[in-house]
């Protein structure tokens, strides 16, 4: 669960059901924060925060306490928006926002909860928010790593500038993407992406692009085939959806499995007696089948379309006049998918945290090593 609107006093996350004797330090979390605040193409707000967690419940002497934990984030800016954004009656109105910008929430936000002034729904519709989903995508990475289980992003697109496929291993993708301006593990298209978001941004416009999230080392058997909303692919699928201007998602192989045939799409299985475990040679499904983990990298992918507010302002209409209007424009990135590629590490996190606990549900981290083992060792002996 989190709150806070984007020029407000504060973000507010509290996380739930995580296991007592977590190893949990702000520190952990901050670079997180602080990853999703670089990255080439981001406007001027991000001169002004510096994001950092500060936690208000649930961890004590840097571990957890199977309590929920409670998180701030200070949001800076709000001190030059007190006449506009302060909970309190202000002494005069603040002037309404009238003009909503097409591709935000603000007309269809204000017309559903009856707001005249759209900045009531366009502060929490902000991608703001996303700083304190990433705060909670921290704790869940945290939690994923005490069995193993590691969770990172890179962009693949930036508008239509794509990266190369390299052959590159997990670790090395992850260490190129955070040694990035663009979270992107292929040098040269950075260099290209950089100057298309540099066109952009002198033309007045906005840009898109494709991120991929890798879960490594996920075990066989997180999700269940049962029931439509258990299925994880649908879970991922809808975490991902749910990030500010992402218009698509991928598993494994996604669109493209739709143009090929069936015995070039699906991963042959082969036994592997040494380790003895089922594995497959190509990973096309992107680590589910039947909406459960199969022992693969998870891989999932999401276009971002470009954002919505730009200085060359779309089309639009005064709700107050009925008018056509340019839509009003408030400062704004350019491109902020490295932003979100850090922002879906997070709900690809939040998501398979959510179903470890499902599945080994436990009330301390030594109960959930012991089950998550025990389960394990099942799977080994599987005759
Ligand atoms: C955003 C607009 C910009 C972005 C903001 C998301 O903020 P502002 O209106 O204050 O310039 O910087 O992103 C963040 C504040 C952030 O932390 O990512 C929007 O309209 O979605």
């Amino acid at each position: 669960m989190t709150a806070g609107e984007s020029h407000g006093p504060r973000l507010v996350a509290i996380v739930e059901g995580v296991p007592a004797g977590l190893e949990l330090l702000a520190a952990h979390i901050n670079e997180d924060l602080a990853r999703r605040q670089r990255g080439y193409g981001r406007g001027g707000r991000m001169k002004i925060e510096v994001d950092r967690v500060e936690f208000a419940a649930g961890v004590r002497n840097g571990e957890t306490l199977g309590s929920p934990i409670a998180m701030t984030i200070t949001n800076h800016d709000h001190q030059s928006w007190l006449d506009r954004m302060s909970p309190a009656p202000m002494p005069s109105e603040p002037e309404a926002l009238t003009r909503p910008r097409p591709g935000h929430a603000d007309l269809a936000g204000g017309l559903k909860y009856d707001r005249r002034d759209l900045r009531d729904v366009l502060e929490r519709a902000s991608a703001r928010e996303t700083a304190a989903r990433t705060a909670v995508g921290a704790v869940a990475k945290r939690l994923l790593a005490a069995v193993g289980i590691d969770v990172f992003a890179h962009v693949l697109a930036i508008g239509p500038v794509r990266a190369a496929h390299l052959e590159l291993t997990h670790e090395e993708i992850k260490a190129r993407a955070r040694s990035s301006d663009l979270a992107c593990a292929d040098e040269i298209a950075e260099a290209s992406m950089k100057a298309a978001i540099r066109d952009a941004a002198h033309a007045g416009d906005t840009l898109g692009g494709v991120f991929e999230v890798i879960a490594a080392n996920v075990p066989t058997g997180l999700g269940a085939h049962v029931h439509w909303d258990r299925k994880l692919d649908g879970r991922l699928a809808q975490a991902l959806m749910s990030i500010q201007a992402i218009k698509g998602v991928e598993i494994g192989d996604g669109f493209e499995a739709a143009r090929s045939l069936g015995s070039e799409v699906h991963d042959a299985i082969e036994y592997d007696a040494t380790t003895k475990h089922f594995t497959r040679p190509t990973n096309r499904a992107g680590g589910l089948e039947g909406g459960i983990t199969n022992g693969a990298p998870v891989v999932c992918r999401a276009a971002m379309k470009p954002i919505a507010t730009l200085k060359k302002a779309l089309p639009s209409v005064d709700i107050r006049t009925k008018l056509p209007y340019a839509a009003a424009f408030e400062r704004s990135d350019v491109c902020a998918v490295p932003a979100a590629s850090v922002v879906g590490e997070a709900m690809v996190a939040i998501v398979l945290a959510d179903a470890l606990l499902e599945k080994f549900g436990s009330d301390s981290i030594k109960e959930l090593l012991r089950n998550v083992n025990g389960y394990i060792a099942q799977v080994e002996a599987f005759e």
